[in-house]
């Protein structure tokens, strides 16, 4: 088949090459708009199993670039947003089924005049006076999402009025992880007659529960009044020793 030898709708044709699937075996695909935009967004966020959209008032919308980024590669920008007589506004969208720990890194460049905003369904998460993102620094953020199909929105948008300047917003190393692929480990570091200290590690944003056995069969879980938070993906855990003559410990995620 013939190569196409013209750039595809927005992208470079050197940008288009390092796409994959785009070039293969010497032939070049034309996609429509709308596909290649998923295509390059989903490179630059890293999640190759995530499906982006995107849409925008009176502004660019959500876009790959490689000029700012966290990993050092590429990243997805909004803006420049400028606010005038009406304000403006990006959103960028996925979906994921729960539950699992969804991690992303964002940036704001003027967190005085725009807000940059993390929803889960119509519920705002992070960002506005919730906090996360009041620097302009890149910022690590950790959610766990809930169970079933969940849509996720990032949404940048002018706050100042007009004259205001015009700024931009970065979003980069977005990852979700189902619970069921998800692992955690659990180490014994101390034990006594009254109590036993835990090594707990799996997923940043983890929630576990500790369970204890005498068989291997039936499970007990240790009574918490809430389940350990591993928001760095690693928590040690002080617990009185259940009297037991052959002891079992394991760590459950908690959705
Ligand atoms: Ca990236």
């Amino acid at each position: 088949m013939k190569s196409v030898a013209k750039p595809l709708n927005r992208g470079s044709w050197l940008r288009t090459a390092i796409v994959s699937g785009v070039v293969i075996g010497g032939c070049t695909w034309l996609m429509p708009a709308h596909a290649q935009t998923d295509v390059e967004l989903r490179e630059a966020l890293d999640d190759t199993n995530l499906v982006w959209k995107v849409g925008n008032t009176f502004g660019p919308p959500w876009q790959f670039q490689t000029n700012m980024t966290h990993d050092g590669i590429d990243a997805a920008q909004a803006g420049p947003l400028q606010a005038g007589i009406v304000a403006e506004l990006a959103n960028i969208m996925t979906s994921v089924t729960g539950p699992g720990t969804l991690i992303f890194w964002w940036k704001l460049e003027n967190a005085e005049c725009f807000h940059l905003t993390f929803w889960i369904g119509s519920t705002l998460i992070a960002g506005r006076d919730l906090g996360g993102i009041l620097s302009t620094n890149w910022d690590r953020q950790v959610f766990r999402i809930p169970l079933g199909p969940q849509a996720l929105q990032w949404t940048f948008e002018t706050s100042c009025g007009d004259g205001s300047p015009p700024g931009n917003a970065w979003l980069d190393e977005v990852s979700f992880v189902p619970d069921s692929l998800q692992t955690n480990s659990l180490a014994v570091l101390t034990l006594n007659a009254e109590s036993l200290t835990l090594d707990l590690r799996a997923a940043p944003g983890a929630r576990l529960q500790i369970q204890y056995s005498t068989n291997l069969i039936s499970w007990d879980s240790f009574a918490l009044p809430e389940p350990i938070q591993l928001p760095d993906g690693r928590a040690t855990v002080t617990l009185r020793r259940p009297t037991l003559s052959i002891g079992f410990y394991r760590s459950v995620w908690v959705p």
